[in-house]
């Protein structure tokens, strides 16, 4: 071996001790954790969407007890819905080092006047949503999280759909007015919607 390729492969070896000492200096953290804030506000987020399933599954319940069968299927299955937006935000949380809480259980309104009335207030609590929605966007964007942000435009979609939704449905009630024939084939066109999920 000449003075040269001895020279080279010393400095290799340094090298690679140089590397290896770098790899145990500096551990590598595995556990990505969400910054506090943005911790914080996902799990008030999730308990507005508790507080919009138990919202829904009131509603149904009250539905269910007039007997409109179709408005009360759209019900349970806008309540199960909200409960799976839910579910989505503790599996993230958890996932990104944090910890989903259960909410506080909100009392929902027990009863309404008129289906008219049940989907206005439908409207009212998604465009409420929506707001919050955005309030997360926005906090994520500050604190520099692009990763929650890119989970939060499912939601941000998604809200567009419910409150376009709840506005088709006031709509055809604006039409319907007091007929009851009408009210009648609005709730079986309720009840033949699909569920999302
Ligand atoms: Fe969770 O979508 Fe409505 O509230």
């Amino acid at each position: 071996m000449n003075v040269k390729s001895m020279t080279t492969n010393i400095a290799a070896s340094v090298n690679a001790f140089a590397a290896i000492v770098l790899l145990f200096a500096a551990p590598i953290n595995f556990n990505i954790m969400l910054n506090k804030k943005i911790e914080s506000a996902l799990n008030e987020q999730i308990a507005l969407e508790h507080e919009s399933s138990q919202y829904y599954l009131s509603m149904a319940s009250w539905a269910e007890v007039k007997g409109y069968h179709g408005i009360t299927k759209f019900l349970y299955l806008q309540s199960d819905e909200e409960r799976a937006h839910m579910l989505k935000l503790f599996h993230y949380i958890n996932e990104r080092g944090g910890h989903a809480l259960v909410p506080d259980a909100k009392i929902p309104p027990k009863s309404f006047q008129t289906i008219q009335e049940i989907f206005e207030q439908v409207l009212k609590h998604e465009i409420k949503v929506s707001g919050e929605i955005n309030e997360l966007v926005d906090m994520c964007q500050k604190e520099k999280d692009y990763t929650t942000n890119n989970f939060l435009q499912w939601y941000v979609a998604e809200q567009i759909d419910e409150e376009r939704t709840a506005r088709n449905i006031l709509d055809k009630l604006a039409l319907i007015g007091s007929d009851k024939g009408g009210l009648y084939l609005f709730d079986n066109e309720l009840g033949a919607m699909p569920g999302k999920k």
